[in-house]
């Protein structure tokens, strides 16, 4: 496995599959097969003769004597029916010019002998004969158009929902991986969503999808400008500076490669995949990180006194926020030109701002926001218009494009009178299968929203054909638009900033601290230094604290400790160290960090052990569940409807077939769904509310695979009379409706005397307004 990672860094690959053959034609890939080398310069890609008789062999390069390696992979579950555990087994090293199967015929060629094998993707060299006429094989990365670079609200963090077809969210490979170390695996926490609105911009620009697809998007959450730009480049370890996610890993050089190679972000800074790519249109939100955002409705969301508003929406600290936001106009400056400068200007770069997405209307309901009061969304909306302001200003500076999305959701926000496009909090130690950083971002319907917005900005326009400057060129700086033309708010006009004060969000803990064990919190910086041999003063807010005194070093960087006092509240609170920068202005370093209980099992110290709160610790449970989903909705990323039926393809590993598609009710919709006396299984899950209403039957509703459910409403005012109605799509896309055969109570036991087993009907025509289309 070392050699292939080191093929997927320095070397070449490519994944192959054979296919069965019925009737003359090709169906099902069942053996995959990967080869590889560990140099590039090794082997390439020779055709030889041409369609329909055309096959291409792996092939030495001149002079080369190199090893090709090649595993099987193959899955025993399309070879010996469904169900079959995954093997693995390597076939062995293939030396020199012996390469038994490195070919790839075009065509089945049953006289011919041939292995009907297709590349599925490959970055070897190719020789195309001359003349070709052929596609070009699939996963050449020489041509990307479009690269998505940025943070959370680009990556589709937060896209919560689990594709039906799989039972899993739609964060792409490589970007909701936990830590394993002993296997060399680093934290990869980027979650970059396939719904995510860089895909709907790429589908608009006709970039495609898979393995040949021109454009990728290496987005990764919680990046920051320093994330993105040319400052420190070589020495970068991953995301979540001051100590990377590489940091400590011996495979870092092959684990930074393969990042470039196969479009892993968060290992590479995101200006690396511009230099080697050198993309037509770049499209980025940066800065929100920079400022804090997440960690500041963080501390809003869970502040440590009830019914009081944290620090970030006092009056008083206004004009730290506004001195916040306002000083990143230099750093975001920089980016762009630094974007600029590795494309040559050959490059379009449209820089987003980001969308309200809190209703900030002080009489508004909230439904899932819990205790972010009317001033704080006073002040969430006020800084996002602010620091859009900002954003739009150092674009302008650069020359670049502007996108404003700012509006993109309407009223499909948190706290609106419409469905949310947006994912309210979730929870903070994962109670519900969800994560802290999910909260607060856009769903799939806010990623169209966002890309709707992004076309409607450019006025239909492709991104790769929109003229940026009137000019002609790529970027056209505006001398004028300095930082101290950036438009004030009202809101921030009664926070005038104090011109030699610097307030920077910076990470000068490990964010978290528990009382009385770890009563010295250790604080470093190394980055934002301060004048050598001077004093800083550390400080804990809301309630300002002072916690001490350290003298910086010679550098002028900080390292000591200080002590955490006692009655400390446990929750989230903000860690301020203040003296002087070397250019004698003020300098203000700040983080939110989460103080826990000495307790383990009652960290909030709220009396209520965490694991019997249903949103775990700090979060203050709504005792409230009006989607029935069994989500408390105080941590319930969208309260939907209420939720009746539910429906999905069977799953292999609860004992069901996978060919069929199950229908379950609701137990705990009883009131609305009139029954009352619905069998569970708990077998498998004592936690199940699910139960089995019917499943596919017949052989003409079986091999269908879920699409969608809808509750059809007999007469309209009263929803117990609602049919379930099952979209589903066969092989060839088509799609059709199912209704269960009776949907009355499956009150017995399967198995049970009298147990009757319920199928799901195949309607003849769709149901009038329905259709398996996502809306
Ligand atoms: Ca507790
Ligand atoms: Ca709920
Ligand atoms: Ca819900």
């Amino acid at each position: 496995m070392a050699s292939l990672e080191r093929a997927m860094a320095t070397g070449a690959y490519a994944v192959a599959y054979e296919q069965t053959t019925v009737n003359g034609k090709t169906v099902n890939p069942y053996f995959i097969t990967v080869f590889w080398s560990e140099n590039r310069n090794d082997f390439y890609i020779k055709f030889y003769g041409d369609a329909p008789y055309r096959s291409a062999t792996i092939t030495h390069k001149w002079g080369s004597g190199a090893k090709l390696y090649g595993m099987i992979a193959g899955s025993t579950g399309p070879l010996w029916g469904r169900g079959g555990c995954e093997v693995e087994f390597l076939q062995g090293n293939y030396s020199n010019n012996a390469i038994p199967s490195a070919q790839f015929n075009e065509s089945y060629m049953p006289w011919y002998g041939g292995n009907n094998m297709k590349i599925f993707t490959s970055t070897f060299d190719v020789e195309y004969p001359d003349g070709y006429k052929g596609k070009p094989i699939p996963g050449d990365r020489r041509n990307i158009k479009y690269l998505a670079l940025g943070d959370s609200f680009s990556s589709g963090e937060g896209d919560t929902d689990k594709n039906p077809a799989t039972d899993q969210k739609y964060y792409r490979q490589w970007t909701d991986v936990n830590e394993d170390k002993a296997k060399g695996a680093p934290r990869e926490k980027c979650h970059v969503s396939t719904r995510s609105y860089p895909y709907k911009l790429a589908n608009w620009m006709g970039l495609g999808s898979g393995p040949s697809a021109e454009w990728a998007s290496v987005t990764c959450s919680g990046a920051t400008v320093y994330d993105m730009n040319w400052d420190n480049s070589g020495g970068y370890e991953g995301q979540d500076s001051p100590l990377g996610r590489l940091h400590g890993y011996d495979n870092k050089g092959t684990l930074q490669g393969m990042a470039l190679n196969e479009m892993i972000p968060g290992r590479v800074k995101q200006i690396e995949f511009v230099k080697k790519y050198q993309p037509k249109v770049i499209t980025l939100t940066a800065g929100g990180n920079d400022v804090g955002f997440g960690a500041k409705l963080t501390l809003c969301a869970n502040h440590e006194s009830w019914g009081d508003s944290c620090m970030w929406a006092k009056p008083e600290y206004r004009s730290w926020l506004k001195a916040d936001l306002k000083y990143q106009y230099y750093s975001l400056k920089s980016l762009y030109e630094d974007l600029k400068k590795a494309t040559n200007d050959q490059a379009k770069i449209y820089v987003l701002g980001y969308p309200q997405f809190i209703n900030g209307d002080p009489t508004a309901q909230c439904k899932n926001t819990f205790t972010l009061d009317a001033r704080e969304r006073e002040m969430i909306t006020n800084s996002v218009t602010y620091y859009n302001r900002v954003i739009k200003q150092a674009a302008k500076a650069a020359g670049v494009k502007y996108i404003d999305v700012e509006n993109a959701f309407g009223n499909h926000w948190l706290c609106g009178d419409r469905d949310s496009h947006v994912t309210a909090i979730t929870n903070i130690f994962g109670a519900n299968g969800n994560e802290r950083q999910e909260s607060f971002h856009p769903n799939a319907k806010g990623h169209s929203d966002i890309a709707r917005k992004f076309a409607t900005e450019l006025g239909g326009v492709s991104p790769l054909r929109y003229a940026i400057c009137e000019n002609g060129r790529n970027s056209c700086p505006d001398s004028a638009a300095t930082i101290n033309t950036i438009e004030d708010t009202e809101y921030f006009k009664k926070g005038q900033t104090q011109d030699d004060l610097r307030v920077i969000n910076y990470k000068l803990s490990n964010g978290t601290a528990t009382k009385v064990q770890e009563k010295y919190i250790e604080i470093k910086t190394s980055r934002r230094p301060y004048k050598p041999w001077k004093k800083v003063y550390v400080k804990i807010y809301s309630e300002p604290r002072d916690l001490g005194e350290i003298e910086a070093d010679k550098n002028g960087e900080i390292n000591g400790s200080v002590a955490l006092p006692g009655d400390l509240p446990a929750g989230y609170h903000t860690l301020v160290v203040s003296g002087e920068a070397p250019d004698g202005k003020k300098q203000e370093l700040y983080q939110t960090i989460l103080v826990k209980g000495p307790n383990p099992d009652d960290i909030d110290e709220n009396g209520t052990p965490d694991k019997n709160q249903p949103c775990g610790a700090f979060i203050q449970a709504a005792n409230k569940d009006e989607d029935l989903d069994g989500i408390d909705d105080a941590c319930d990323p969208e309260i939907t409807d209420p939720i009746l039926y539910t429906a999905r393809n069977g799953k292999s590993s609860l004992g069901e077939d996978e060919d069929r598609i199950y229908l379950f009710r609701n137990t705990r919709a009883a009131n609305l769904t009139g029954v009352t006396n619905d069998y569970v299984d708990k077998s498998k899950n004592q936690n199940s509310t699910d139960a089995l209403v019917g499943h596919t039957l017949s052989e003409e509703t079986r091999g269908l695979a879920f699409e969608k459910l809808v509750i059809m409403k007999e007469d309209d005012s009263d929803i117990k009379k609602g049919t379930p109605i099952v979209l589903a799509k066969d092989i060839n896309e088509k799609c059709y409706a199912l209704k269960p055969e009776n949907y009355l109570s499956p009150a017995l036991k399967p198995g049970s005397k009298d147990y009757k087993l319920r199928g799901l009907i195949k309607l003849n025509k769709l149901p009038k307004g329905v259709s398996c289309e996502k809306e």
